[in-house]
């Protein structure tokens, strides 16, 4: 295998070496053929959902004047951005409601919603959990948006497959005030150590790094999660990928039964928003978290060209054929199979924008988790439009990697 040096120290690195010519779509170009048609089978899919006949066909609530619809951010007029951009900033403007004792260093809303990332951070990734407990966390977030914070719109997502070839030129990272904010200071550093999941990684070092430079979010403060662990740019950092994720044997996924029950006890105690602290302690699932407390700091990013890569649409059309929901859930999160060297889009999505995106436990402080994951979902929606049967099928464990 001739991956480049960055994949060998990267988590799960990317296998560009060997898949077919990858597609790189620059903004303006035409969906490929493969991506038009998922799409297509997709706005058919909710068609045919809103078409159908409820009871009270009169006052029928859900139809197409009615349900919000989720916009990739570069398909925003510049007002809609900027009312995304001040509903985001009234709600880090707003008191934190989770309860002080257990989260003694949330100040404002947008940490509550770190907070609870926190907490269920070893239960919601790398297993079954992840597509339902993500889909849920954005649209609270969406609601408290447009219940807290006037806004109209919908929660926009980030279609990265259109900035896959040149992440700097992204309008989301150009540090307009329409965009998402800029990328990270420059400044020499070398790889951001993780531990995570039962794993140890090292995070190559992208194009920035420190505070950033331009836009709304260059002065947002960031109040939870643990300081990260950065090596001197001279450090030549090598080893640490496991050589196997030991990854157990895929079962077929499960009808929405059993394995419902676990998600629904999950998003329930999570309904409860900020009462789940109490809650989760009574289930004893959380005694203390460190990263609870109070570390106010600059909010970090650190763009990266070589994650950004795996961000284009040979890699979303690979996710989109998962026979199943254990295969897409384990392809997304790149161990499908024992190979380090598999891309994985769901952590790339994070890690192409670094900082504190790196911080797999803390990454909802940065707004731009919001559209990161919103994409994901979008695209976890259009693979389960291919097949109805998909809709309610959950797989995977309660435990990271599928362990247990
Ligand atoms: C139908 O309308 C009635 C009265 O407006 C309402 O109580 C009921 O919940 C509606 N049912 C559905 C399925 O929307
Ligand atoms: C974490 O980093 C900030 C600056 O980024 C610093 O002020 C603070 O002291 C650090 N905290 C710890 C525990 O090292
Ligand atoms: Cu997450």
């Amino acid at each position: 295998m001739l991956f480049s040096k960055i994949y060998t120290v990267a988590f799960l690195g990317a296998s560009v070496v060997t898949a077919a010519p990858t597609k790189v779509r620059a903004v303006g170009d035409p969906l490929t053929v493969d991506m038009i048609g998922l799409i297509n089978n997709y706005k058919t899919y909710i068609d045919s959902a809103l078409a159908k006949k409820d009871s009270n066909r009169s006052n029928k609530v859900c139809k197409h004047s009615t349900v919000t619809k989720r916009k990739e951010w570069r398909s925003l007029s510049q007002a809609d951005r900027a009312s995304y951009i001040s509903a985001v900033q009234c709600l880090i403007g707003k008191k934190a409601q989770a309860n002080k004792r257990k989260v003694p260093g949330a100040r404002n809303r947008l940490d509550d919603f770190v907070a609870s990332h926190l907490v269920e951070g070893d239960k919601i990734h790398f297993n079954g959990h992840l597509f339902a407990w993500h889909r849920h966390f954005v649209w609270l977030y969406e609601q408290a948006l447009r219940t807290e914070c006037g806004y109209k719109g919908a929660q926009p997502y980030w279609d990265w497959t259109l900035d896959s070839a040149n992440i700097l030129a992204s309008p989301l990272f150009d540090g307009s005030p329409y965009s998402m904010g800029s990328n990270g200071e420059y400044f020499p550093h070398g790889s951001t150590h993780l531990k995570a999941f039962g794993l140890e990684l090292n995070l190559p070092a992208g194009t920035g790094g420190g505070c950033l430079k331009a836009g709304p979010f260059k002065d947002l403060t960031v109040n939870l999660g643990l300081n990260q662990t950065i090596s001197p740019p001279a450090e030549v950092v090598t080893a640490s990928i496991p050589k196997t994720f030991d990854t157990p044997a895929l079962k077929n996924p499960e009808p929405l039964t059993v394995v419902d029950n676990i998600v629904k006890t999950i998003t329930n105690i999570f309904d409860g928003i900020f009462e789940l602290f109490e809650e989760i302690d009574k289930i004893g699932l959380i005694k203390y978290n460190e990263a609870l407390n109070y570390n106010p700091r600059c909010l970090r990013r650190d763009l990266n060209l070589e994650w950004a890569k795996q961000l284009d649409v040979f890699h979303a059309e690979h996710l989109l054929t998962s026979p199943n929901v254990d295969v897409l859930e384990r392809r997304i999160d790149g161990f499908e199979t024992d190979d380090p060297a598999q891309p994985a889009v769901h952590p790339a999505g994070h890690f192409v924008v670094g900082g504190l995106q790196n911080d797999p436990f803390a990454s909802p402080g940065d707004p731009m988790f919001y559209l990161i994951h919103a994409q994901l979902d979008r695209l976890f929606s259009i693979w389960q439009a291919q097949d109805p049967s998909r809709i309610t099928q959950v797989g995977g464990t309660k435990k990271p990697l599928d362990k247990g």
